[in-house]
């Protein structure tokens, strides 16, 4: 029987084959899960509706998170569909590409209100909405966030901010829940070839930096994310909330 049999998971930010979130569905589906995956708009779509079909997804829904009418409609159709829920996986985060280069200096009032609106306060407008239906059920919230939250990459700027306040979100979304018997963790992931990725500025040069110095000399994987997700998301996990649990090659504990 896999670590997830019977649960009923639904996960946002899958955008195609290479997203984080992807990865985890298929280790979540391996492990004995079902599935809801959501996409942001209709040209994410269109890569993500064939995949949830390839998963074999109960449900795949529209959800653009600045909209609280679109988290509403999710968990109604997933309330309708199931009756309640034991995962979610937040897998999102946005930020103008211009403010993904160059000086810190140049963000924008409306670019850091959209990075956090989008990357962090949807965490919380998505917990709001799932809580009830996880309730007694011994349920896990899943965030993914970056070492950028704590520490000062080149490029990261805005995001970097965002992350900060999700990784704190975490930890009071953990005090929040924990009485209705929910957990909420996160994954610092090192870096990984996405579409997110893409969008930061010298990704290729952090990468090849974490490769050559941190412990175990290589970058990680998806898989590997989706190998941690599989714990944090089950009963093997039962003890475990309010952490950010780095999956990075051991980058974050080396000095010089
Ligand atoms: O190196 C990396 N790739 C790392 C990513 C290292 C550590 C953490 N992460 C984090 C990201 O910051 C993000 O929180 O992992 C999460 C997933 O990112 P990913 O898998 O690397 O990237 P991607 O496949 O692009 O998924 C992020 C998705 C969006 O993708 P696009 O590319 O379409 O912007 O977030 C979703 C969307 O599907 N998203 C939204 N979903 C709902 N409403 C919205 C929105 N408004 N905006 C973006």
């Amino acid at each position: 029987m896999g670590l997830l049999a019977g649960k009923k998971a639904v996960i946002f930010g899958v955008a195609n084959e290479k997203s984080i979130a992807w990865a985890i569905a298929e280790a979540f589906k391996r492990e004995g899960a079902e599935l809801a995956l959501t996409y942001a708009n209709e040209t994410v779509a269109k890569r993500v509706i064939p995949l949830a079909g390839e998963a074999g997804a109960d449900l795949v829904l529209p959800c653009d998170v600045r909209s609280d009418a679109d988290i509403k409609a999710v968990f109604n159709e997933v309330d309708k569909a199931w009756g309640g829920m034991d995962i979610l996986v937040h897998s999102i985060a946005f930020a103008n590409k211009e403010e993904l280069k160059g000086s810190f200096l140049n963000t924008t009032r409306e670019g850091f209100a959209m990075a956090m609106d989008i990357s962090s306060y949807s965490l919380i407008g998505l917990v709001k909405e799932a809580a009830p239906l996880m309730e007694g059920r011994e349920g896990s919230v899943l965030a993914m966030t970056y070492y950028g939250g704590q520490r000062v990459f080149p490029s990261y700027n805005v995001m970097g901010v965002a992350k900060a306040a999700l990784e704190m979100s975490v930890r009071y979304l953990a005090e929040a829940v924990g009485p209705a018997g929910t957990r909420v963790n996160a994954i610092s992931a090192g870096p990984l070839k996405t579409l997110a990725a893409a969008g930061v500025g010298g990704f290729n040069q952090i990468a090849g930096h974490v490769a050559e110095k941190a412990p175990l000399r290589r970058n990680i994987t998806q898989e590997d994310v989706a190998g941690a997700a599989v714990y944090l998301s089950s009963s093997l996990a039962r003890g475990v909330t309010g952490e950010i649990h780095f999956v990075d090659s051991g980058y974050n504990i080396i000095g010089l």
